[in-house]
């Protein structure tokens, strides 16, 4: 996949202060770039500046867009091109410019995009495309729909797996609601939603696939930080981003999504401080993201279960995550040991009480639970350490997270109808069929 262009617009930027050739031609010594153009040091996304194209026969119109504030970088015959904010844009049309296009600053220079070696990866917009193409090969089973907007304004996509109910119509079916990418850096916990989806509409025709398919209600939310996600890939090359791209009050960026739900939030291992990673936000569910999937899950009463991917560690978690505590209901701590143990058997992840990780307040899987009681995983992906690859274990990582996850992720589906079953029921879903996606076996 192309490499960001940024870097472009950093020479772009960088060479308004040197005599330029491209404007050779002018009589006088009135420079026609503007000195103080606003560098480009902000995140293509986040910059309200367009990159705009006027017509431009003479001198004249070079100098009528220059002083409304376009700083221009590129001319060609008739035509001259530059950096516009919004009101240097309407000052240009108020001029009478004749305004040939208007494009943002990602359009002109490029994707924001991983690098070539992790192009397998998916972006914002990938991501997209291969949700409508699962909607579209299997229109009678997948619907995709936005549960919300991004601090930045990017839908956050979800696609539904069930027959007859799609979009937001009301399902009395047991729902279950697979979440990845809370924390930008960790994309793999969106490959596998994805490729999960991908594997149940492959194999839609297999019985034990068929029969979930049928009686059961499945979400895939695989990027619910798009914003964050897009900035940790921006240039091509990883920025161990984790929150969102909030702005926040002293200048720092962004909310960690997962210290933002209600649930104890302003506990324990939750920042106060703005510039930390893990800063619990100005209030619970103050950011967007965090509040669409509470908006999603209030309203569908039929979710049972739920899973968070992130990474990484291999770990299998359940709540608390916010105290030490065992969860007060002794039947539910039992099937939630007993599904937690089971997928540590099948995925070789260890099981525990989140807590016993760390004590962090304001996660998605203490508020699921503590507030709707849906049986509330978090998986913490490989690798197992920093030294096989951390947040960034490379393409080779997909295929091997997706195959071990497939079987947790059946069970869970299974067991959506009543988890509590899992507690005293030893027989566990195990029909895994050969999966048709990518050509894999199921492990
Ligand atoms: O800290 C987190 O949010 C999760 N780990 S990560 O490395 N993906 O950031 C773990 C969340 C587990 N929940 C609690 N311990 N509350
Ligand atoms: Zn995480």
């Amino acid at each position: 996949m192309k490499p960001l262009a940024a870097a472009l617009i950093l020479c772009a930027a960088s060479a308004l202060a040197l005599p330029d050739p491209r404007f050779d031609d002018q009589s006088d010594k009135t420079p026609l770039v503007r000195k103080d153009a606003p560098p480009a040091a902000a995140p293509v996304e986040m910059d309200p500046r367009m990159w705009v194209e006027v017509e431009a026969p003479g001198k004249a119109e070079r100098q009528a867009a220059v002083d409304a504030g376009i700083s221009l970088e590129e001319l060609a015959p008739g035509m001259a091109a530059g950096f516009a904010a919004p009101r240097a844009l309407a000052r240009a049309k108020a001029a009478g410019l004749k305004i040939r296009s208007v494009v943002t600053l990602r359009q002109r220079f490029g994707s924001l995009d991983f690098p070539e070696k992790d192009a397998l990866y998916h972006n914002d917009q990938e991501l997209k495309a291969e949700m409508l193409s699962l909607a579209a090969r299997a229109p009678d089973l997948v619907s995709m729909f936005s549960i919300g907007k991004s601090t930045l304004g990017k839908d956050l996509w979800a696609v539904r797996l069930t027959r007859g109910a799609a979009g937001d119509q009301p399902s009395a079916k047991p729902g279950i609601v697979f979440l990845g990418a809370h924390h930008a850096r960790e994309h793999l916990s969106t490959e596998v939603p994805l490729l999960l989806a991908k594997y149940l509409v492959d194999n839609r025709d297999q019985p034990e696939i068929a029969r979930l398919l049928e009686s059961r209600d499945i979400y895939f939310i695989p990027m619910v930080n798009p914003d964050g996600v897009e900035y940790d890939v921006e240039g091509g090359r990883y920025h161990m981003h984790r929150k969102n791209m909030a702005k926040n009050g002293d200048g720092s960026t962004g909310v960690d999504l997962n210290r933002n739900y209600s649930w104890g939030w302003g506990g324990g291992g939750a920042s106060l401080d703005p510039d930390d990673d893990t800063y619990r936000g100005p209030s619970p569910f103050s950011e967007p993201e965090s509040r669409a999937v509470k908006t999603f899950v209030e309203g569908r009463p039929n979710l049972k279960v739920l899973l968070s991917y992130h990474t990484f560690s291999e770990l299998i978690l359940y709540p608390w995550g916010g105290s030490d505590d065992p969860i007060p209901d002794a039947k539910a701590l039992a099937a939630f040991k007993a599904m937690a143990g089971e997928m540590a058997r099948m995925t070789g992840y260890t099981p525990e009480q989140s807590s016993a990780l760390y004590i962090a307040t304001g996660d998605t899987c203490d508020w699921a639970w503590g507030k709707k009681g849906i049986f509330s995983f978090t998986f913490e992906l490989t690798p197992k350490s920093m030294w096989n690859g951390g947040f960034y274990p490379g393409a080779n990582a997909i295929q091997t997270t997706f195959q071990a996850n497939i079987r947790p992720a059946l069970y869970l589906i299974d067991l959506a109808d009543d988890p509590r079953r899992a507690a005293t029921q030893t027989k566990v879903f195990a029909a895994a069929p050969a999966s048709k996606s990518q050509g894999e076996t199921i492990p």
